[in-house]
């Protein structure tokens, strides 16, 4: 039967294994004589007896959890399933427990004998995290396989490279059985007998004095890149067949040796993990093995319910934004300033710890010269402001830094919204440049060419100004302005009376100054009283006013007027609109633009041959000289003639001839008439 080989030898028959014969003989010669079994019991006998009872010894199903009995007829064996060993299955490899009240813990073993190409790595684990490091093979030169929990998979990789992910979960608590199966070309991972995936690999060597870690790296920084330290159970952790054992059991198989074992505990005992009541802000803890979970009340979250949903409890004023912080919530809003009695003061409330490298901020207004933010204290000094238009940063902070002075390429005083972010370019240094990004615009962001330090000497006892330079230096802002930032931390505009619920978070800067700011953002009151004249309709452009002039108006203010003849400017004259303006068709006698001037009438006048111009009311007359006649004397005067006598005579005129006989003319051509 089984394990009983023979050796066939040219003399006859030789039985060469050990295990003795079991079972029963009967009628056995030796050299013709037959060999009495009582004989057999004589002295040389051992554990025989006579007669041939057989009871099967797996009938009492000695083998314990699930062991698979041989019988053996006069013993049994049973064949254990993992992680039980020993004659009945009994025994359990004890549990390692990993990362007991959190701690640090990994163990190392090293490889004593060379397996070579063909690794198999197999272990129960039992866990509720979704990362951490299960196991690192690993020589003088290279971590050639690496075993991690990630995203509650198990992921493999070997090389460096080449990777398998599980498709299962394992993080859900319970008992899993994984293992790694690399042969020369083949990387396989199972779960639970299930193959999750198989990948081509370069060969591995695995030689003797490479060394297994286990839960985790001796160094807490590699640790992390694989999830951190493993936390949860190990157990009947194997490589090839060789145990990996934590707490010696069975000295009867081949282990490879424990080198160092840190913080790893015996059993696999669920701590109460409720007992130090993990849940935050009134959430129930449930306690599960190794675990817990928190059932959070209404607005909170997160696995301890420690994150408050602030903004559900509506904590700010309706007009504000409400943004949940890491800690606690901020109100953001803008706010209006109308000029220097606006500007607000803040500081740190003394416990700000975070480097101060960034300043953002909504900016909306008209005047091309006023101070966003500023602060000073000894020789440093930060400020935002607004330039001919232009954003500006000035700053000098840093031992012996120069002054970092940055602006804008385009304007910002256009009555729009402009967001503003300034930051260092490389936050961690003493000094770096400084960047302006305007609107979003990255990729017209303007740095700095000088380098300056941070802004860490705001974060406490010193007033950061907002809206001027304060309340008697002027450089106001006419505008609006947006929750400012300063390293992230909010300058809020609504003091802690006027929001609904307590600011927790421990890095604030506080409003000094007295009177709040009109929250909102509104313009100033420019059409009151309306700046239009005749008549126009003024129009709020938000800061700036226009006006909607009446016809026959124009100009800013409607204050010109367009029908230019409307006055009758023409006083001896008619009026005729020529665009802007008018002109004046004088009457005669008149002159001057407005027709105003009286013209005298004898200038220019045309009496010829010595004529004297005689003034008229609006025309003149010529008196002609002696010998010229006609209005304007330039027709000669022709001779007279008389006939008859002094009793009865006739005078004919222009060379007419006097007749005698009947007292008549004779004209001369072109005349004609009686005389
Ligand atoms: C007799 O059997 C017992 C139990 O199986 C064993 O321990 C013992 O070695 C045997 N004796 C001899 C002489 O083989
Ligand atoms: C055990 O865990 C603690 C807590 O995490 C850690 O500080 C300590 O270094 C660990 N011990 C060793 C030997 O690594
Ligand atoms: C370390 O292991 C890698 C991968 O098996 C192997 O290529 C390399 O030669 C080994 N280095 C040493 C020093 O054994
Ligand atoms: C501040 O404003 C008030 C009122 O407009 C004005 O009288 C005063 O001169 C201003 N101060 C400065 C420094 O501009
Ligand atoms: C100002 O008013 C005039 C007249 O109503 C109009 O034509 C013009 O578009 C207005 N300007 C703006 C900026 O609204
Ligand atoms: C003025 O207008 C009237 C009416 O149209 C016209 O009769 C007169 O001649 C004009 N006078 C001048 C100086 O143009
Ligand atoms: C007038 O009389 C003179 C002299 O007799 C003569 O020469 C002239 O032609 C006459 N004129 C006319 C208009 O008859
Ligand atoms: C001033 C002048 O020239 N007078 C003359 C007018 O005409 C008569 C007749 O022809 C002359 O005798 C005048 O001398």
């Amino acid at each position: 039967s089984t394990g009983h080989e023979l050796v066939m030898l040219n003399e006859g028959v030789v039985l060469v294994t050990v295990p003795a014969f079991i079972g029963c003989l009967q009628d056995i010669f030796v050299n013709s004589q037959l060999v009495v079994p009582e004989e057999w019991l004589s002295d040389s006998a051992v554990n025989m007896t006579i007669g041939c009872s057989h009871r099967d010894r797996c009938q009492d199903s000695p083998c314990q959890n699930r062991g698979q009995c041989t019988n053996l007829w006069q013993s049994y064996q049973c064949r254990c399933p993992r992680p039980y060993e020993g004659q009945d299955c009994a025994e359990e490899y004890e549990t390692a427990r990993f990362g007991n009240e959190d701690s640090q813990s990994y163990a190392v073993f090293t490889i004593t004998d060379d397996a070579g190409s063909d690794i198999t790595v197999s272990l129960f684990l039992r866990t509720h995290r979704h990362a951490g490091l299960l196991l690192v093979l690993a020589n003088s030169t290279s971590q050639y396989l690496r075993l991690w929990l990630d995203k509650g998979r198990v992921r493999v990789q070997l090389h460096n490279f080449e990777t398998l992910t599980s498709e299962s979960f394992i993080n859900d608590g319970d008992i899993h059985f994984v293992s790694v199966v690399v042969d020369r070309e083949h990387l396989v991972l199972y779960v639970a007998n299930q193959k999750q995936g198989s990948v081509e690999v370069r060969t591995v060597d695995s030689q003797m004095g490479d060394v297994v870690y286990v839960g985790g790296l001796a160094e807490q920084k590699a640790s992390s890149a694989f999830g951190g330290y493993f936390k949860g159970c190990i157990q009947d952790l194997r490589i090839n067949s060789e145990r990996l054992q934590f707490f010696r059991l069975d000295t009867t198989v081949t282990s490879y040796p424990l080198v160092l074992m840190a913080n790893v505990t015996a059993g696999c005992a669920g701590v109460d993990s409720c007992s130090r009541n993990p849940c935050q802000n009134g959430g129930m803890c449930y306690s599960m093995w190794d675990d817990f979970t928190c059932t959070c009340p209404h607005n909170t979250a997160g696995r301890r319910c420690e994150k408050v949903k602030w903004c559900e409890l509506a904590p700010c004023p309706a007009k504000a934004e409400c943004r949940t912080l890491n800690q606690g919530y901020e109100c953001f809003s803008s706010a209006t300033f109308l000029d220097n009695s606006s500007v607000l003061s803040y500081r740190g409330n003394g416990r700000i710890q975070r480097g101060l490298a960034s300043i953002t901020a909504s900016l909306r207004t008209r005047k091309r010269h006023v101070a966003i933010l500023h602060a000073e204290r000894g020789p440093e000094f930060v400020t935002v402001s607004v330039q001919h238009g232009l954003l500006f940063l000035e700053l000098q902070s840093g031992e012996g830094s120069s002054t970092v002075s940055l602006s804008s390429r385009v304007g910002v005083s256009d009555g729009d919204w402009h967001s503003v972010h300034l930051f260092m370019v490389t936050p961690w240094a003493e000094v770096s440049r400084w960047t302006l990004v305007l609107d979003e615009e990255v990729d017209e962001a303007a740095s700095s060419n000088s380098e300056g330090g941070n802004l860490d000497f705001l974060r406490e006892g010193v007033d950061i100004q907002l809206g001027g330079l304060g309340p008697k230096a002027g450089w106001s802002l006419e505008g609006c302005l947006g929750t400012v930032e300063v390293g992230g931390i909010a300058l809020p505009y609504y003091s802690p009376l006027e929001v609904n619920l307590p600011r927790i978070q421990e890095e604030q800067f506080l409003r000094t100054s007295p009177n709040p700011p009109r929250s909102g953002c509104s313009g100033g009151p420019v059409c009151q009283p309306s700046p239009c004249m005749n008549g126009g309709s003024c129009q709020d452009l938000w800061n700036l006013f226009n006006c909607s002039c009446e016809e026959g108006w124009t100009a800013r203010r409607c204050e010109r007027n367009t029908d230019t003849c409307a006055s009758n400017p023409c006083i001896h004259g008619n009026c005729s609109i020529q665009g802007l303006a008018y002109e004046c068709a004088c009457e005669f006698g008149y002159t001057g633009v407005d027709c105003e001037e009286e013209v005298d009438v004898c200038e220019n006048h045309l009496c010829a041959h010595g004529g004297t111009c005689l003034h008229g009311v609006d025309k003149y007359a010529c008196l002609c000289a002696e010998n010229y006649t006609g209005p304007y004397c330039n027709r000669p005067k022709l001779p007279v003639s008389v006939c008859g006598d002094a009793a009865r005579n006739y005078i004919c005129f222009n060379a007419g001839n006097c007749t005698e006989r009947d007292l008549s003319c004779d004209c001369l051509p072109g005349f004609t008439g009686h005389r």
